[in-house]
């Protein structure tokens, strides 16, 4: 009976842990893919089996002391106090030991904070609930929200739809980078504290209203890394998430190229730089829509508000409701476009729009309102 009850236990672990092992299954944090977040990796599991190592010769020394001098041997305690020579070793031993883990730690949250000598800078601006990148180089600027459907995730009424394989770890517009180059990224946010965290980059920076924190990383295999907002910024804090894209060089000018043509256009730099040659025909029309553009953003973004006068807004065309903010002079209106006024947020609410599209679509309201 007894054996029986023994070894029911052991033929389920033994059960259990083949079936696991022939899922590959083990128990690991996700696998590091930058220098940096090889570094933790290493630091994590080497101080792990430090601590191993102590616990099985604090509890050993212990348990033996315990059991050899127990009283049915008729053991008899030592009575003496002070010994200095232990007292000089316990002291050193453990000095040793956490010298010996906190220089590499130290090392290793060093040059996780050295951004310096970077290949290229992305602005994150983090918002409740979405992130924005902004790539500084590049010219590349874009919003990702969450991917997944609503359906998935609201439960209200019994189980909800069947879960897609990244649910709530799938954006609509991924950040992309190269592999090999050491991407700064420049954190802050447009309203509360949020976080950037993507475990396998190994950074995870608060985005911080008011301040910009840099971070960096160089991903040195391609593949896709999904992390997530790491801060309770509010209610939607779990439906923000973040998902990276490491892609070779080649692979990553094409898609500049790719998404530069979905931007919103921006009005005409210069004449001099319309006229020089843009290599492509079709390229040279495309960046040339001037002035049209302030009507595009407004037929987009503007007209939603402006368009009906909702919700106080001035209706484009109506004169007397123009006439006093138009005094006011065009450098006061664009300021207010783009910062936000009343019940008008920043830019219309679309912080993809850059400051000069902005203000090609308030010139536009203006003169079809005078
Ligand atoms: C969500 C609705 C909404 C959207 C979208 C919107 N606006 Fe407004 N806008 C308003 C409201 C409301 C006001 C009036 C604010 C006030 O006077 O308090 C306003 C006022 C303005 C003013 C006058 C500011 C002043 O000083 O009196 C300008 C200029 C303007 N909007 C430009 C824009 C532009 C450009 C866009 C598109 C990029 C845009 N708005 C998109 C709601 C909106
Ligand atoms: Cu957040």
């Amino acid at each position: 009976m007894l054996s029986r009850i023994l070894r029911a236990p052991a033929a389920l672990a033994a059960l259990a842990f083949s079936t696991l092992a022939s899922a590959d299954y083990h128990v690991d944090i996700l696998p590091p893919v930058t220098p940096v977040s090889r570094e933790m990796y290493d630091l994590h599991w080497g101080i792990l089996w430090v601590c191993v190592a102590i616990f099985f010769i604090v509890f050993g020394a212990m348990f033996w002391s315990i059991f050899k001098h127990r009283k049915s041997v008729g053991a008899k305690a030592a009575q003496f106090h002070e010994n200095t020579t232990i007292e000089v070793i316990w002291t050193i031993v453990p000095f040793v030991i956490l010298i010996g883990m906190a220089y590499p730690a130290t090392r290793t949250v060093l040059n996780m904070k050295d951004a310096s000598g970077a290949d290229m800078s992305v602005k994150v601006t983090a918002y409740q609930w979405k992130w924005e990148y902004d790539y500084q180089q590049d010219g590349v600027r874009f919003l990702s929200h969450l991917a997944t459907p609503r359906a998935q995730i609201e439960e209200y009424h019994g189980q909800g739809a069947a879960k897609n394989d990244n649910y709530l770890l799938e954006v609509d517009q991924p950040m992309v980078v190269p592999v090999g180059k050491k991407v700064r990224l420049l954190i802050t946010s447009n309203d509360v504290i949020h976080g950037w965290y993507v475990p396998q980059l190994g950074v995870n920076q608060y985005g911080i209203p008011g301040f910009v924190k840099d971070a960096w990383f160089t991903v040195d295999k391609a593949g896709t890394y999904r992390g997530q907002c790491s801060q309770i910024c509010g209610k939607e804090h779990g439906f923000m998430p973040i998902v990276v894209i490491a892609k070779e060089p080649a692979e990553y000018a094409a898609w500049v190229k790719e998404m530069k043509a979905k931007m919103p256009a921006e009005p005409a730099p210069t004449p001099a730089a319309e006229a020089a040659p843009q290599g492509g025909g079709e390229k040279v029309a495309a960046a040339a829509p001037g002035k049209a553009d302030g009507k595009s953003t407004y037929d987009t973004v503007c007209m939603a508000c402006h368009g009906t006068g909702a919700a106080g807004a001035p209706k484009l065309g109506d004169k007397a409701a123009w006439a006093p903010r138009i005094k006011q002079g065009a450098g006061v209106l664009h300021d207010h476009a783009l910062k936000g006024k009343g019940a008008m947020p920043p830019k219309g609410g679309n912080m993809a729009l850059s400051d000069d599209a902005v203000k090609a679509a308030v010139d536009y309201m203006v003169s079809a309102s005078k």
